[in-house]
């Protein structure tokens, strides 16, 4: 397994694999690897096939923490993720480092200044959550685009609109990669699995497993009654979080699938996504009803 942190190394790299007619498959993540970045990974096998070649880059990318935010905290384990990722058989691991991504940048961009901002499905959830999120996604998910040249990239769904604003991405600006969605990988108690679990220590790793129940609630009222009122559901998923002692909803909303906007009677089919803080640390999981 080969580990490559320069721009032009990793693109000559994949240059030579394209010439030699080698499918190229990518997963972008920020580290900290668990069972449901590995699922992408062997996704990503599949696609390339044998003879393909699967890149995972691994990159803190600051340019999508707001400074409130836990950016210079994210967990970090560089020897682990390599040790998980030779097991995978993954060829080629890319980690950059900040000089490569964002030369001088500092805050205020100095050499570094142009952005790819996705307008439409950025606005909500976790758009309207964490304005400039998604401008530093679509940003540093395009370099990687451009620096591993992938013919298939696997993104997880437990990010439901980063990967949908990651398509529309590629739809407007015809980057030529399809980009595929895995499902999202669970504790057994469902917890969706997060590299920011690790900051959740004694009961509110408990009282995590709450976003779960809030859904598995919400679906089985869908089910039974098949024509709902959002606001009521809006008002009934906030009351079951908030009764955990360490959890506050940050959003709930309901949406169509495709286009993300919000939708007012929710039926089974309609998909719901929420983000929770349980003491500090701000968790996200959706799934369709
Ligand atoms: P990160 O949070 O490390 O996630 C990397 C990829 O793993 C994303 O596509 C994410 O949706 C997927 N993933 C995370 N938890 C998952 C789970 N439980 N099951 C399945 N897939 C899961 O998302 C990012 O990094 C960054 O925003 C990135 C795309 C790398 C750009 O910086």
């Amino acid at each position: 397994m080969q580990i490559v942190s320069s721009n032009a190394a990793m693109q000559r790299l994949a240059k030579k694999w394209q010439r030699a007619g080698a499918l190229i498959g990518l997963v972008p993540t920020m580290g900290f690897l668990h069972e449901g970045h590995l699922s992408l990974v062997r996704e990503a096998r599949k696609r390339a096939g044998k003879r393909g070649k699967v890149v995972v880059s691994i990159y803190v990318n600051p340019t999508q923490f707001a400074p409130t935010e836990d950016f210079s905290k994210y967990p970090r384990d560089l020897k682990r993720d390599l040790k998980l990722l030779r097991v995978e058989g993954v060829d080629t691991v890319f980690v950059p480092d900040d000089k490569e991504m964002y030369p001088d940048r500092r805050d205020v961009p100095a050499r570094f200044s142009t952005y790819v901002t996705e307008e439409k499905l950025s606005q909500t959830m976790e758009g309207a959550s964490r304005p400039a999120h998604f401008r530093g996604v679509t940003t540093v998910v395009a370099k990687l685009f451009n620096i591993v040249l992938p013919d298939v990239a696997v993104f997880g769904q437990k990010d439901f609109q980063q990967a949908a604003i990651i398509k529309r991405m590629v739809r407007d600006l015809n980057f030529p990669v399809r980009i595929i969605v895995a499902p999202t990988a669970r504790e057994p108690d469902g917890l969706a699995m997060s590299s920011r679990n690790k900051y959740l220590e004694g009961d509110l790793r408990r009282q995590a497993t709450v976003l779960w129940r809030a859904m598995r609630a919400t679906k089985v009222a869908v089910k039974k009654i098949k024509l709902f009122s959002a606001a009521v559901l809006k008002r009934d998923v906030k009351k079951w979080i908030e009764t955990e002692p360490d959890a506050r909803l940050d959003y709930v909303e309901f949406f169509d699938p495709e286009t993300l906007v919000p939708i007012t009677e929710v039926s089974p089919g309609t998909h719901m996504a929420l983000a929770v803080f349980v003491g500090k640390t701000r968790l996200i999981d959706n799934g369709r009803l």
